[in-house]
Parts: C-alpha cells; sequence; structure tokens
C-alpha cells in the first residue's frame, strides 16, 4: 500500500513539475489610485488610466465634445495599480515562476510583496522577471507606480544642452501619437496596457521560434526550424514539429544542457504552396505546432504559421535615378494600399475583430500592403495574423516619427532591447515585407528647418545627426542582421528617403507627396509628380455626420463650436478643404451636404493620385495614400472612420486598386484612356467606347479590340480634343468598357458641369438588393439610412437608361437618397 501511495505522489509531482502552465493575472480585482490619494477605484486590465477614469466617472468620456481640454491633467500624475492574488502549495511548487508583462505604458516600478522587483522604461517592450523568491503560499501583492510620462520626459530634455524637436516625446518610449497629432488628440496615458501572467515551468521552456528558407521552389521548399530554449534541468528532451493539417509528425531527440540553446532542424515540404498577396493569388499557410517533450511528457509547445514566399525590393539605376519595387516570388507586384494609424487613442480597446475588419476593408478595397506607421505601435498579433491570411503585406515601421531622437547609450539599448522583441514576435509573419526605421525623421530634419529654429550651432547639429545615424544606420540595421535570417531581411532607414520638396524624390526611393494638402498644390499636380513608390498622399474628408454625432451634442454641429473645431486636428484643417472645395464643386450651404462634398472631395482627388500613379507603372510602383483609419471620431485623412464606416474615399479607393483599371488622362491635345492591368496574365477582347449626354443620347461611340498584356499599363485608345469640339463636355460623359472593367470619364470639374435634377428609382430586388435608375445623369448618388447598413457600392454615377445593382447588408430602414445636384442650390 504504502508502494504505491509513494508511486501516486512521484506521478503527480512528475506531472506537476513537466508542464508550463499560466495563471492569467489580468482577470484579478485589480483597484488604481491617484499617488498620495487613498481612495482606490476597481481598474480593468489591460486597461489604461484614462479608460478607468471614464469607467468610474470619475471624468467624461474623454471623446466627447472639447473634453479632451480638460483632461489634460492625467498626463502630469503618478497612479497606482495593485491587486492581490493567492496562489497555492502546489503553484508555488514549479520550479521557476516568472512575472510576464507583455505591455507596461511606461515609466513603472513594479512591487512584489513590497519589494521592487522591475522599472520598466519602454511601452513597446516585454517584461519578465523571475519571481518564486518573491512569491508566497497564500495572499500576495502586486502593485505597479506608473510615473508620469511627461515629467521624466521633461527631465530627460534637460540632460541636453540643446532642444530636440517635440520635447519630452521624443525622450519617451511610448506611442507617439499620444503627445497630439494631425489627426489625433493628446491623451498622454498610462497603465498596464497588455496582459500581465505567471508563467510556472521547470525543466526547460522554448523562448521563442523562427524559420529561415534555405530554398523554396515549385519543387521543394527547404526551411530551416530555429527554436531558441532556456533550460533548467539538462538532459534528453524531444522535439516534435507537427503539420497542423497534414498531421506528418517529425521527431527530433536531442540531449539539451542547462542554459540558453537553439535546437536547428532541417524541414523538407514538397510541391509546397506559395503564399500570395492579394489579387494574385491564395495566401497559403502552413501551421505548426512545435512542442518540447521530456520523458513523453510535454515540457513546452507553441504555434507557428508560415507562408512561403520570397520578397525583394528591388532597386536598380535606370535613366531617371534609381527602381524601388517589390518582387513577390520573382513577379514584379505594384503596391496598393494605405498607411496605418493606432485605431485607438486608448490601445486595449483595440480588440481582435478591430484589427481583423480594418484588415479585411484593406481586402475589400483591393489593396495589397498596409504600412504600419511609426508614430503608433506596433500592433497586436491579430493584425498581422489578419494580414497573412488576407494577403496583405506589411512595411512595418519601427515607432520614431516626424523628430529627432536622442543617441545616448541608455536609450540606444532600450531600443535595441525594442526592437529585439518585437522583431521576435513578429518575423516569421509571411506579410512582413519591410522593417522602416523611422517615418519623416530624415525628411524633417534636412528639410523642416528645425536647425533654425531650435537655433542649433554646428557642434549641436552634428550630434543630432550623429545619434540619428547611430539608431537607424547602425543599431537597427545591425540588430536585424543579427535575428533575421536574409529573405527577411529587407530594411529602409526612414520613409521617406528625400523630402517633397526635392527633384530625387520623384526618381529614387519612397516619396510622401504632400504638395496636395500641405503645400495646396491642385490636385491635377499628382499626375505630373509621380515617385518610384508613393508611400504617403492624402487630403481629408469629412467623417459620417452620425460619427460626428457619437461625438458631441447636436447644437455643436457647425464651423465655429468648440466641440466640432475641437475634433478637426490641422491647424488650417477646415480652411484647405473649403479652398480646394471652391476650386471643384459648388460650396454647399447646409451642413449635411457640405459633409458629403467633403468626401466627394476627397475622394475625387484621391481617385486622380491612385490612377496617376498606376498609369505610370512600372516607373512608379506602389501607391500607399494616407491614411487608411481613425484613432477617434475626427476629421482626418481616413477612408474609414473610428466606427469603421466607409467615406466615399474608401469606395473610390476600393475602384481605383481593382486589378484592371480604365484610367483617362488629359495629356496635351489628347484624351489617353490607359489600361492597366495587375494580373499576372494577358487580355484580349474588346474595348468599347462611348459618349453620352446627361440625357441619355448617344453621341459616339466605338470600339476596338486591343490586348493587354500582364502586368501592365498601356494606352488603348487616344481621343484628340480637336474631334470633340461638336460635343458639349459640360454634359457630356465618357462611357468605356473593357470585359467587366467600366469606366466614366467627365470632361470637367463638378461645378463646371450642367447637370439637371435626375428622378431617381429606387427598387428592393430583396431584402439584400436594391436597383437603382434615374431618368438623367445622377451624380454621386449617395444612399443612407437609419440602420447601420453596409452598401457595398455607395456614392456612384448612375447614367440615364442604366440600372445600378446595390447589395445591402441587411433591409435599410427609411433609405435616403442624394445626389450632387440636391446641393447644388
Ligand atoms: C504624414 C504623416 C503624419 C501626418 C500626415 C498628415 O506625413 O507621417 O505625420 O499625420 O502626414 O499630415
Amino acid at each position: 500500500m504504502f508502494k504505491k501511495i509513494t508511486l501516486f505522489l512521484i506521478f503527480i509531482c512528475y506531472s506537476v513539475s513537466a508542464q508550463i502552465s499560466y495563471r492569467n493575472l489580468s482577470i484579478e480585482n485589480w483597484t488604481f489610485n491617484k499617488q498620495n490619494e487613498a481612495k482606490k477605484y476597481n481598474a480593468i486590465i489591460p486597461g489604461t488610466v484614462h479608460t478607468d477614469l471614464f469607467q468610474n466617472q470619475l471624468i467624461p468620456d474623454p471623446f466627447f465634445g472639447a473634453n479632451e481640454k480638460q483632461l489634460q491633467w492625467i498626463e502630469n500624475e503618478n497612479w497606482e495599480y495593485e491587486t492581490y492574488f493567492t496562489l497555492t502549495a502546489s503553484e508555488l511548487k514549479n520550479q521557476n515562476i516568472d512575472l510576464e508583462f507583455e505591455g507596461l505604458d511606461t515609466y513603472a516600478t513594479v512591487f512584489l510583496n513590497g519589494k521592487v522587483v522591475l522599472e520598466a522604461n519602454n511601452m513597446f517592450r516585454k517584461w519578465l522577471i523571475s519571481t518564486k523568491s518573491h512569491l508566497k503560499i497564500g495572499t500576495n501583492h502586486l502593485k505597479v507606480v506608473f510615473h508620469s510620462a511627461v515629467q521624466k520626459g521633461k527631465e530627460e530634455t534637460k540632460k541636453l544642452s540643446y532642444t530636440l524637436p517635440e520635447k519630452e516625446r521624443v525622450f519617451v518610449r511610448k506611442a507617439q501619437y499620444q503627445f497630439g497629432w494631425d489627426w489625433g488628440p493628446r491623451f498622454v496615458t498610462a497603465g498596464i496596457w497588455k496582459k500581465v501572467q505567471l508563467k510556472f515551468w521547470n525543466s526547460a521552456k522554448i523562448e521563442n521560434i523562427k524559420y529561415s528558407q534555405v530554398k523554396l521552389n515549385d519543387s521543394i521548399a527547404e526551411l530551416e526550424f530555429i527554436v531558441d530554449v532556456n533550460v533548467k534541468k539538462s538532459g534528453k528532451y524531444v522535439l516534435l514539429i507537427y503539420n497542423d493539417v497534414t498531421g506528418r509528425r517529425d521527431e527530433l531527440f536531442v540531449h539539451l544542457k542547462k542554459g540558453a540553446t537553439s535546437i536547428k532542424n532541417l524541414y523538407k515540404i514538397d510541391s509546397p504552396k506559395f503564399w500570395w498577396c492579394n489579387g494574385l493569388g491564395k495566401p497559403n499557410l502552413y501551421s505548426f505546432s512545435i512542442e518540447l517533450y521530456q520523458k513523453g511528457k510535454s515540457v513546452d509547445s507553441k504555434k507557428l504559421n508560415i507562408g512561403l514566399r520570397t520578397i525583394e525590393l528591388i532597386q536598380e539605376n535606370d535613366q531617371v535615378g534609381k527602381s524601388f519595387y517589390f518582387k513577390l516570388n520573382g513577379k514584379p507586384v505594384f503596391m496598393k494600399g494605405a498607411n496605418m494609424v493606432p485605431p485607438d487613442s486608448f490601445l486595449p480597446r483595440v480588440s481582435d475583430s478591430t484589427y481583423f475588419s480594418l484588415v479585411e476593408n484593406a481586402k475589400k478595397a483591393n489593396m495589397n500592403m498596409l504600412r504600419v506607421w511609426g508614430g503608433g505601435v506596433y500592433f497586436d498579433d491579430s493584425f498581422y495574423e489578419a494580414c497573412d491570411a488576407n494577403g496583405i503585406l506589411v512595411w512595418q515601421d519601427f515607432m520614431f516619427a516626424c523628430s529627432m531622437y536622442p543617441g545616448d547609450e541608455k536609450f540606444v539599448q532600450n531600443v535595441k532591447q525594442e526592437v529585439i522583441d518585437n522583431v521576435n514576435r513578429l518575423q516569421n509573419h509571411p506579410s512582413i515585407a519591410i522593417w522602416c526605421g523611422n517615418n519623416e525623421n530624415d525628411e524633417g530634419w534636412h528639410n523642416w528647418g528645425w536647425q533654425k529654429q531650435f537655433n542649433y550651432s554646428k557642434a549641436d547639429s552634428t550630434q543630432i545627426w550623429k545619434d540619428y545615424k547611430k539608431v537607424f544606420h547602425e543599431m537597427i540595421p545591425q540588430t536585424l542582421d543579427s535575428l533575421l535570417s536574409k529573405e527577411k531581411n529587407i530594411y529602409w532607414p526612414s520613409s521617406p528617403s528625400k523630402g517633397w520638396g526635392r527633384k530625387e524624390s520623384l526618381t529614387q526611393g519612397d516619396v510622401h507627396y504632400w504638395g496636395v494638402w500641405w503645400g495646396k498644390e491642385p490636385f491635377e499636380i499628382y499626375e505630373k509628380k509621380v515617385g518610384r513608390f508613393v508611400s504617403e498622399y492624402g487630403f481629408q474628408g469629412m467623417p459620417k455626420l452620425g460619427t460626428l454625432q457619437k461625438s458631441m451634442d447636436q447644437e455643436d454641429l457647425n464651423f465655429t463650436s468648440e466641440a466640432f473645431k475641437n475634433h478637426q486636428k490641422h491647424p488650417t484643417g477646415f480652411e484647405t478643404i473649403k479652398e480646394y472645395m471652391e476650386r471643384d464643386y459648388v460650396v454647399p450651404k447646409d451642413f449635411e451636404d457640405y459633409a458629403y462634398v467633403s468626401q466627394l472631395l476627397q475622394a475625387g482627388g484621391m481617385k486622380i493620385a491612385i490612377e496617376a500613379h498606376r498609369r505610370a507603372k512600372p516607373y512608379c510602383m506602389g501607391s500607399l495614400y494616407w491614411q487608411l483609419n481613425d484613432c477617434w471620431p475626427v476629421t482626418s485623412w481616413s477612408s474609414v472612420d473610428y466606427y469603421g464606416n466607409w467615406k466615399a474615399f474608401h469606395y473610390q479607393a476600393k475602384q481605383s486598386f481593382e486589378n484592371m483599371l480604365l484610367s483617362v488622362a488629359e495629356e496635351n491635345e489628347k484624351y489617353n484612356m490607359y489600361l492597366i492591368n495587375d494580373d499576372l496574365e494577358s487580355y484580349s477582347g474588346k474595348l468599347e467606347l462611348e459618349m453620352l449626354s446627361f440625357d441619355g443620347k448617344s453621341l459616339w461611340e466605338i470600339s476596338k479590340e486591343i490586348t493587354v498584356e500582364e502586368n501592365s499599363s498601356i494606352i488603348v485608345y487616344e481621343l484628340m480634343k480637336e474631334d470633340l469640339k461638336s460635343f458639349d463636355l459640360q454634359q457630356s460623359v465618357l462611357k468605356a468598357q473593357f470585359q467587366n472593367v467600366k469606366s466614366n470619364y467627365f470632361f470637367a470639374k463638378p461645378k463646371g458641369l450642367k447637370l439637371q435634377k435626375p428622378i431617381i428609382q429606387i427598387r428592393m430586388i430583396n431584402d439584400f438588393m436594391i436597383e437603382i435608375s434615374s431618368d438623367v445623369l445622377a451624380k454621386d448618388v449617395f444612399l443612407s439610412s437609419e440602420n447601420n447598413v453596409f452598401f457595398d457600392v455607395n456614392y456612384f454615377d448612375v447614367l440615364p437608361n442604366e440600372k445600378r445593382i446595390i447589395n445591402v447588408s441587411k433591409t435599410p430602414k427609411n433609405l435616403k437618397v442624394k445626389s450632387l445636384f440636391d446641393t447644388m442650390k
């Protein structure tokens, strides 16, 4: 009997000691308080101090009205978070207990049972503390004190003899947009912004998994899996690589010595299926479970999803300058997409489904690349998983934007660890195409007049630039070299490589073209200022009115209210919109009409840009507009507003990013009809052109057999201006069709069109389909409803004698229809 019991006990101890297990501390009861104030309130982890204050009704909604202004005191305070949690004897029996913070925002002192166990100073890093010796059976006390990041940053500024642009912001390794941006409010928050947990483990744990692609062709993929393990008990182990789909099991018998070590294994896949980006093929993924065993028991395991693809950045000298394009699986790909900002001012509120739907919106708009902009954060895993699964490539900035940063050893080492943490976390995602050092720091230094503004001496300038080079030309690329296998290691120090005022910005590298908006140049300038890869350009449009209605009182919906003005962060935002609107539209007097026309203005301007970029293929090989999304309800450059509503621009982007596009350019004495084909196959067929008067008379038509090669842009028809003299171009539209690609071209700006009042007919075909028709041209028809319906097409033209079918997500309640004519009262 005694023997039996001992055996049983040994078995229990063994199974406890073999497995790794977790205890999620986020779900414990947490409280928070302002430092030196006794009153404690409930807190939600992960969270931020602003959202906790709001939940406890201690502050009003930070997004509402002009509340932002009265909430600025929060950033100057220190905040304490704490919890009590109990541990059992069996939990404490584990050999190792790690306390893991996936993210602390930002300056945090962590106390465990009264002892300081961590001083954190970087929001982008994860923190791991060995805590077994600090823990006890029964109640344990965990407290995190957040010191004001603004105050800390200000202290840091004093250590330099010169002022860096943006002052305290650049010293603080924290999402830079929290300090306020030209589309975002200033909420310099604090908090345990990601999961916190205890990890119990014994003999060994897997620290990190990565792979490199040794060989990849149609018949074979040769991969090397590299599994970094931390071994506490040396001995025999088995590494299992399990293919989750095919069930194939590969076992590797290893003897591991105590300490940090890597297990490498060559893994072959016959007839591999390649990962392709959206529009060019399937984003095939292979998923594995990698598990470490000892004596038949699982010690630790991790998932690994990979996509087999090659990606190259081609920069070759040519007559004009130097190319800048990506080759995916050997094929040059024109990158179509947008820049992304963090989807909320308060990041813990961003759910996986928010990331998922943003990526889905990108996919629906025929994009194949998103840029994670450097003034925000490295996004959650779910974002990159969604990109992997939807074939969206990622341009990944490191988190630096629009300034110059310190370069002292402490700062550089802190950033180095940030790079290691994030590159290790993200590098296996097939979606990641390029790593980029920063957003506009280089451009700013060379073009924005900081030297004068901050009165730098020669020595100051030399030091600042030296520090810049240390981070972006040395430390980051060297760290990437140490972490990444060659095929994953594409690095670009700064986006853009040259400022938009410089000639080279259009002949090499990438460019942020801001002559439109910032430079007040007309939209048509986009046709002349085409770069090799346009990684930013944009124009503002107001969001859906309902979005603004949620964030201010009805009576504040006007251009003079404080609330309304606070939801526009560009210093001359509304003036600039108006100036452009006057050029192209009859400016509506009615507020609602104005909001609608502001969207049309944005969409129309962006159409000019996108199509000019695409027509210029292969000279230009990328068009990423500024910006896909918002972090709060605001008038901004976004195409999708904070609540996920598509602006007219997103519908336009969808159309202009179609793989096959018919686009007209007015060039000298002609109107040239281009056909752009991003597909990897060529097409032949009939091009049909027709001039139609706005009341439906066919004025002229022609058809022509054409062939368009794969991956090309060509002129398929030239229309001499001379030949159009007999038509009234203010009331004619050029209709073009090739296969199922259609386009309408108008010869005048909207305000120059002689529109007539359309009688628009609406017929519900069934609950999910609407048919729209009109007697005369109905321009920019906008459908809206009381319930939140998604229209798959909106802000569209209805030609006379045409029936447009619109799919809806549900039956619209109180369907409203507006067209441009209605705003021209
Ligand atoms: C770009 C971005 C942002 C900014 C945007 C609009 O240059 O990098 O800094 O929000 O312009 O002004």
